[in-house]
């Protein structure tokens, strides 16, 4: 590379990964063979349109590659494209998001999703994000006790507000999801289910957690999480008499987007192969492991884990602790100045605010790529309680 003001800050950024632990729940290491489609000539090529109905000469290659993709990602999931159809262009999950509820639901409609504090995301209409302003959140949240969801409290509210739309799949929700509940949720109230399985697609693909795929109408993912892919998104939607698939392409081309990164969909085709290799099924095996030894460990040393554990990859540690321990934010700067990466995050009912939360979320994807097991989770964990209960 001939600028070397950008290699110097891609090499400190190198420098900064490989000296951390990352232990934020959403992010991954993707392979070399990733990182060189990401950094391929596909870049050059406009492919507005769709396979085969492009609006720009010269899409002959990158036709095959965008088919090529689509068959991966059905294949990954177990999928038939009889009944199922994936849209491959959305640029990262929140776009994709975006899509699917401007296909779905008038401007102005009801979509239920999830609260922010609760583990929810800001696409799931979170008043600060378009989804929030184009359309009317009917909130739901977890079970003040438990923490965990109420699917009978759900359905209460479902039934009451009518959504047109309801969304499963969360951000910072670490135990598994009643996929078959939601679905007769939705049915009761006439609304779509889509879920958002942005944090669990690896695992789902792995067979580690349960599949949203027998239940959802809708179902969106972001590549770069569990996965282990580029920054990137799919739209999967059921082939049925509703026209869902036609729906979705034209909310994302040309709803939204333009052309789409075809160097990006070449890396998630790459990663989609990756995934499909038999070491990604002890992979997603051994992260779910390792975040229950995490969460172990850290309960055992004194740390409330929200909802008394994890079925899946990331952990939330109620640090503040009704004032006994630190806030989320102070504990994420610690851990950081002492070379472990987390976030900050709110937990339920939390009192603080989202600049300053209770608490902090922990993710186990990515240090399981680098060949981390549930006695090196362990030694993290006391590494974090020395650090978090240091005078500095
Ligand atoms: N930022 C992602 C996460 O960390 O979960 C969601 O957009």
């Amino acid at each position: 590379m001939k600028d070397a003001q950008i290699q110097k800050l891609m090499k400190l950024e190198l420098a900064r990964q490989k000296r951390s632990i990352n232990l934020i729940a959403s992010e991954n290491f993707v392979s070399g063979d990733v990182l060189e489609a990401l950094g391929s000539e596909l870049t050059n090529k406009y492919a507005e349109g769709y396979s085969a109905h492009r609006y720009y000469g010269g899409n002959d290659v990158v036709d095959k590659l965008d088919d090529l993709t689509r068959a991966r990602a059905l294949k990954l999931f177990g999928l038939s494209a009889k009944k199922w159809s994936v849209n491959i262009q959305g640029l990262s999950g929140s776009p994709a998001n975006l899509a699917v509820l401007h296909a779905l639901v008038p401007i102005g409609g009801k979509i239920m999703g999830m609260n922010l504090s609760d583990g929810g995301h800001l696409t799931h209409g979170f008043k600060a994000s378009i989804t929030g302003k184009l359309w009317k959140q009917i909130p739901y949240g977890v079970d003040r006790k438990t923490e965990t969801l109420d699917y009978a409290a759900l359905k209460k509210i479902a039934i009451k507000e009518k959504p047109a739309v309801i969304i499963a799949g969360f951000t910072a929700y670490p135990r598994v999801v009643d996929w078959k509940k939601f679905r007769s949720i939705a049915d009761a109230c006439g609304a779509f289910l889509v879920v958002d399985m942005s944090h669990l697609a690896g695992l789902v693909a792995g067979g580690a957690y349960s599949s949203p795929f027998p239940y959802a109408d809708i179902v969106t993912t972001t590549t770069h999480k569990t996965l282990r892919g580029p920054r990137s998104a799919l739209i999967f939607s059921r082939v049925d008499s509703r026209d869902l698939p036609a729906k979705i392409d034209k909310a994302v081309f040309p709803g939204l987007q333009g052309g789409p990164h075809m160097n990006q969909i070449a890396a998630v085709a790459v990663a989609l192969g990756e995934a499909m290799k038999p070491d990604f099924k002890k992979y997603v095996k051994q992260v779910i492991k390792n975040a229950q030894a995490l969460a172990k460990e850290l309960s055992k040393l004194g740390w409330r884990v929200v909802s008394g554990g994890t079925d899946s990859h990331l952990i939330l540690i109620d640090t503040w602790m009704d004032g006994r321990g630190i806030s989320g934010k102070k504990a994420s700067e610690k851990l950081e100045r002492a070379g472990i990466i987390v976030n900050k995050n709110t937990i339920p009912f939390d009192s603080r605010s989202p600049v300053d939360p209770s608490g902090i979320r922990i993710g186990t994807a990515a240090e399981t790529t680098r060949g981390k097991r549930e006695k090196d989770f362990i030694q993290i964990a006391r590494k974090i309680d020395k650090i978090l209960k240091s005078g500095n």
